[in-house]
């Protein structure tokens, strides 16, 4: 039996719905396997928070000042300063979103004072990306003269700066080289032109604030500029400097999945979304000296796997095998046999350390926004650098001791592993695919039917990666290709969908486009921050087609919402005329309906009639071109998909 809520015409699975249906067998034996042990993970504190918040999941509760709490009753429509439902669901949404934007924007941060600590000589690491610098340089308009690689690295470094924190009017540049020239015009008429990420932070905590503004379609204004400014700033920016810094990643073959892991190996995990220490403690786990330490203590040798979007970067450039996301991160420390987990920044769940403690399982902390009691601390700072090589060395050696000391008694790991291809950038998606001219060719012929990004999150409002891969199938079967990133895409490489086999599970044209051009029908793009490269391609293919994005047959898919960042997401697409469909009800971005009780004139019980309806009916297609779907059954949202690419290929007369 699972937790019902009537007023949002859901139901949210209960532990033995989730070990049930959830997709991957790995899974379902380590859930059974923690319980057994007698340890808990999220599932069992979901439970204890049962029933939760009515006013919280609606978005009705007020918190932007300290005369509240105050939440919105008929006996009580107006917080007690006088805000109204509609201000409070608005400013709850826009503070999700700036709060997702401000942890992209410190991991663009990160990364782009890496290249200019690199081109400082300050750092001993190389740039891989020429190919990316010397696009962007251009495409940018900067004088290449006679510069060498890292002072161009460096000019383009300080442009992405100041996208990040612009405190003047003028327009972002990464906006300016990259958006379609239609949406520049329809964001200029909105008046939404964004000025950077701190601007439109600060603005948006600023304008939601006790005593500010009442009027929430200018809330709703400064959430569309907050979203482009994400969009821009931050996720253009983290994957532009990553690939500046990594290089732009190609296809792969690797193996995936909780069963990489190895009973008599150190298994070392690596974790987070900002992966520069990552990159030199790999170096330091391939000198011999550190693979003969592991010998010594009786080891074959050494597995290193990736959870979240550092293990998704990572298995994208250099095909090193992930093992699981967000919430799968306390199922692979139930497996027993994880010496180290190496984390940098963001969606570390703070119950992965109390499962570690369970496990005898290391824990190495490598950003100083992200400190955990009881963990090994050594930090990397691209500004003060001078210790990287020391500290990545003394991380490795850390995990590799920390073999020593595994609970043997407790180790089981599922015998599971998957095959999988992965690192799709743009360029080799659209060069695999024979040009962008050529997509262009199997769109409309219908061989392709049209293209889905199914990416975000896991949440325990869902059977754990049931949504995603439900969905996903569905859309094969109906011709959809599809690109994904972050926690979905583990969901999506685990259960063999990002592999060339899974062709089977197409219908004709797109089973045929797969096999002639070998690829796998699902294209595993990176972290989450590269869902710009799945941007880009929309961006393209519409202007191949002398189309508007919001006329191509294209869509975004959050079947299963979670952190703040994933708010900015869908956002970023809307933005652009892509309309999303998000898997779970929430105040963010719309709750589905239900019709009130008693009420005579169709009244729906949701958090803000006027919010719902602007981001779910027609006041975002109206100005964008796109709206959001909400629909928690998969089945359902499979369907809305096809439906929604159906009547776009019908308005373009394919
Ligand atoms: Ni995305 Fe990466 Fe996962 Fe959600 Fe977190 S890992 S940036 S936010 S939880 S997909």
């Amino acid at each position: 039996m699972g937790y019902t809520y009537s007023y949002l015409n859901a139901e949210m699975p209960d532990k033995d719905e989730v070990t049930r249906k959830t997709p991957n067998d790995a899974t379902k034996q380590l859930i059974k396997k923690i319980s057994q042990d007698g340890n808990e993970t999220y599932l069992d504190r979901f439970a204890a928070q049962q029933p939760q918040c009515a006013f919280g999941l609606k978005g009705t509760c007020c918190r932007m000042c300290q005369w509240g709490p105050c939440r919105i009753t008929e006996k009580s429509p107006r917080g007690i300063c006088g805000r109204s439902q509609d201000e409070i669901v608005i400013s709850n949404i826009i503070r999700s979103l700036i709060s997702g934007l401000a942890a992209h924007a410190r991991h663009a941060h990160e990364i782009i004072y890496t290249i200019k600590g690199i081109a400082a000589g300050k750092l001993n690491l190389k740039l891989k990306g020429e190919k990316r610098v010397y696009e962007l340089a251009e495409k940018l308009g900067l004088n290449t003269g006679d510069k060498g690689l890292e002072e161009l690295a460096d000019n383009i470094a300080d442009i992405l700066v100041e996208d990040l924190n612009r405190m003047n009017a003028d327009n972002m540049t990464l906006l300016e080289a990259y958006a379609p020239e239609e949406r520049k015009r329809t964001w200029k008429e909105l008046g939404i032109l964004p000025r950077s990420a701190s601007y439109e932070i600060m603005e948006a905590l600023h304008m939601t604030t006790l005593g500010s503004c009442t009027d929430w379609k200018a809330i709703a204004s400064q959430e569309k500029r907050s979203a482009l400014a994400y969009c821009y700033s931050t996720l253009f920016g983290s994957s532009f400097a990553s690939e500046i810094l990594f290089g732009i990643p190609e296809p792969n073959e690797t193996i995936v999945n909780y069963g990489v892991l190895k009973e008599d190996h150190v298994n070392i995990l690596v974790h987070g979304h900002s992966p520069v220490m990552i990159e030199k403690v790999l170096e330091k786990i391939n000198l011999p000296e550190i693979q003969d330490l592991a010998k010594e203590y009786g080891a074959k040798g050494i597995v290193v796997g990736g959870l979240c979007c550092t293990g998704a970067e990572l298995l994208a450039r250099y095909g090193i095998p992930s093992v699981t996301n967000i919430l799968g991160q306390e199922f692979v420390i139930g497996t027993g046999a994880v010496d180290c987990v190496v984390v940098d920044m963001q969606c570390v769940i703070p119950g992965m350390k109390i499962l570690a403690d369970c496990y005898g399982t290391q824990i190495i902390t490598t950003c100083n926004s992200n400190r955990i009691p009881g963990a090994v601390h050594l930090p990397f700072d691209p500004e003060k650098p001078e210790t990287l090589d020391a500290d990545a060395y003394i991380i490795a050696k850390t995990a590799v001791e920390a073999y020593k000391n595994r609970d043997r008694s407790k180790i089981s790991i599922p015998d599971i592993t998957t095959k999988a291809v992965s690192g799709w950038s743009y360029e080799s998606i659209t060069q695999t695919l024979g040009g962008t001219d050529n997509i262009l060719k199997l769109l409309e012929s219908g061989r392709i039917k049209g293209i889905a990004t199914v990416v975000g999150c896991n949440t325990p409002k869902a059977v754990y990666e049931y949504n995603h891969v439900t969905i996903v199938k569905k859309l094969l079967e109906a011709d959809i290709l599809v690109t994904t990133t972050g926690c979905c895409s583990h969901a999506l490489l685990n259960a063999g969908l990002c592999n060339k086999e899974a062709s089977e599970l197409c219908g004709e044209g797109l089973k045929s486009v797969a096999e002639e051009y070998g690829i796998p029908p699902v294209l595993a793009v990176g972290g989450c921050v590269d869902n710009t490269r799945s941007l880009r391609l929309f961006i393209t293919l519409a202007n191949e087609a002398g189309k508007a994005i919001k006329d191509m047959p294209f869509m975004f898919v959050g079947p299963e919402p979670g952190n703040e960042k994933t708010v900015g997401q869908g956002l970023s697409f809307l933005m652009h005329g892509v309309s999303n469909l998000v898997g779970f009800p929430a105040p963010i971005p719309v709750p589905i309906p239900k019709p009130k009780e008693g009420a005579v004139d169709g009244e729906m019980d949701r958090g803000s009639n006027n919010i719902a309806d602007y981001f779910g009916g027609n006041g975002a297609l109206e100005e964008l071109g796109a709206k959001i779907y909400t629909e928690p059954y998969p089945e359902a949202a499979a369907q809305i998909i096809k439906m929604h690419i159906k009547r776009k290929r019908n308005g373009l007369g394919w």
